[in-house]
């Protein structure tokens, strides 16, 4: 190669060269500044423990008042299974289930005030859907109910079965899976309807009362909930047909996987203290059992809150403070309940249910 090509050759290979580098470091340096305006928007990418545990109080995003799942009294103290999931967090964080500060959220306005970092979890009668899980920017830790999408109708109305529901009004929330699965089987089973849409399960509830719907539809659940607000609750009846699947738990920012992981391990510890036989009631006997799957949930042995960056006693104060998932059905919604629902779905899997929750090890 003769000298002068060896130069010109160099020289376009240096210059090349720099502003490969340029184009590297100018899409760097914009590639941070996405960074810096996204932590700086999305409180996602921040940690979700260290702003609970410097309030001192969790903050979770409930309904706006369903019994049996989140329903505050005229003291305004909460209760139902959504707000003892709740409780269970706080007792495994800040060691005390009574730090709690409820939010009631509406079904439309649920997402938002979790994305926004309003609440630092959602616990509210919601379906984990693909679509939600995947474009919301939202996790969903676990499943504390499993339901499905029914009907209520007055008996007076005659209907036995959904099927014969063609042409009927339907009184339903907003921004909910009830909205979409309804849709889909009416068009699918080539029948009728006019929806009724509120915002509310109370304005739901209302709607039923005064005619203005013939049935309503939701959560199957939730509709044995709304069944106890009517002045008469045998005077209304639950349809056969269980419509959809409806998978509900808590739910939390995506980006923050600490947090994710506490929330997903707190219910998943409530289900495995079931499982395992310990409760509120035995939980100091418990501590000298030589059970050494009990001793790993009780944190008398191994340091499975260390892993979550909490103490090892994580889970047993969420039991000894709420107790285990069993007691928080019951209480909440059980046979001896206005609601009356039996375990169903929600036994054990080895219960003929199939609640079943990764092992604690
Ligand atoms: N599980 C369904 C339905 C959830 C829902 O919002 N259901 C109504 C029907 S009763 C409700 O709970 N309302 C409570 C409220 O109005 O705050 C979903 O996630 O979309």
């Amino acid at each position: 190669m003769d000298s002068k090509l060896a130069i010109l050759l160099i020289v376009v290979a240096a210059v090349a060269g720099y502003f490969v580098a340029d184009n590297m470091g100018d899409k760097a340096a914009k590639s941070d500044k996405a960074q810096a305006t996204k932590s700086a928007a999305a409180p996602a990418s921040s940690s979700t423990l260290a702003a609970v545990k410097k309030r001192g109080q969790l903050v979770c995003g409930v309904s706006t008042g369903l019994p049996g799942f989140s329903q505050p009294d005229t003291s305004n103290k909460w209760s139902g299974l959504d707000v003892d999931v709740c409780r269970a967090v706080a007792a495994a964080v800040l060691g005390d289930a009574s730090k709690v500060k409820f939010t009631p959220l509406t079904a439309k306005e649920r997402f938002t005030a979790l994305q926004s970092g309003e609440i630092d979890v959602l616990s509210r009668n919601t379906t984990w859907t693909h679509t939600r899980d995947t474009s919301l920017g939202l996790n969903f830790a676990g499943v504390s109910y499993y339901d499905g999408q029914g009907f209520m109708v007055s008996k007076k109305l005659g209907v036995k079965s959904a099927k014969e529901l063609d042409g009927a009004a339907v009184c339903l929330q907003a921004g909910t899976t009830t909205e979409l699965n309804l849709a889909d089987y009416f068009r699918f089973n080539n029948l009728k309807y006019k929806s009724v849409v509120v915002d509310t399960s109370d304005q739901s509830v209302e709607g039923f009362k005064a005619g203005r719907c013939d049935v309503l539809t939701s959560d199957q659940s939730q509709l044995y909930a709304l069944r106890t607000k009517l002045q008469d609750p045998n005077s209304a009846m639950v349809l056969p047909e269980v419509i959809s699947k409806e998978p509900l738990g808590p739910v939390v920012r995506q980006g923050d996987d600490q947090w994710f992981n506490i929330v997903k391990w707190t219910l998943n510890a409530m289900i495995n203290a079931e499982e395992l036989g310990i409760s509120s009631k035995n939980v100091e006997a418990m501590k000298s059992s030589k059970n050494p799957g009990v001793q790993r949930v009780m944190g008398t042995s191994g340091d499975m809150g260390t892993k979550l960056g909490l103490s090892n006693d994580w889970a047993m104060n969420a039991i000894a403070q709420v107790g285990n998932y069993a007691e928080v059905f019951e209480r909440n919604v059980g046979t001896s309940t206005p609601l009356n629902i039996s375990r169903g779905l929600n036994a054990l899997w080895n219960k003929g249910g199939i609640l079943y929750a990764p092992p604690i090890r």
